[in-house]
């Protein structure tokens, strides 16, 4: 008896997008080395701790994709490019990666939505959310390293980044979250 509840489309899609979660947990750990090399260990341990993020939303989905009674289908991960130049280019690539990210989900979300797949949709509504708090949190990066001085930011000031990014929550408060008693 047929007992797969996720549409070959959406299945081949759910996969896809398995694949894109491990590339960007791979842009991360390619950016948090990187960085670490340089000797800052404050944005290096935020962004070690942004590719664990990025290999659960990987879990997430497969895991989903079995609980659905389709199939997972694990391929290779793309290479996470070139390092970057300065680390206001690694925050406007994490950024742009984001926006990416963003964009094939609501691709997915799209796609539930033409089947009617409910329990699609209803499970992507999750990714939704947090791309809207990835976003913001890669945004927060630029606003701060844009105050350190963008590509002209001095020692001093890539030191306190340093400092203040180590610290950084993993999570960044959303627009929806705030009210008059918490703005
Ligand atoms: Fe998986 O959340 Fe970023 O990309």
């Amino acid at each position: 008896m047929e007992t797969n509840r996720i549409s070959p489309t959406l299945t081949a899609a759910l996969n896809a997008q398995m694949t894109n979660e491990a590339h960007n947990a791979q842009i991360y750990l390619a950016y948090a080395s990187w960085i670490s090399d340089k000797g800052y260990e404050g944005i290096a341990n935020f962004l070690f701790r942004h590719a664990n993020e990025e290999r659960n939303h990987m879990m997430k989905i497969l895991e989903y994709i079995l609980k659905r009674g389709a199939k997972v289908i694990i391929t290779e991960i793309p290479s996470p490019g070139p390092d970057p130049v300065s680390i206001n280019d690694c925050f406007e690539k994490i950024f742009k990666s984001e926006v990416e990210n963003t964009t094939n989900i609501y691709t997915i979300v799209n796609k539930s939505l033409e089947e009617q797949d409910w329990a699609t949709w209803n499970f992507m509504q999750w990714f939704v959310k947090e791309q809207t708090e990835e976003e913001t949190l890669a945004m927060e990066l630029l606003s701060k390293i844009k105050i350190a001085g963008g590509e002209n930011a001095g020692n001093d000031a890539l030191y306190a980044l340093d400092k203040d990014l180590g610290k950084t929550p993993d999570d960044a408060e959303l627009a929806q979250d705030v009210s008059v008693e918490n703005p």
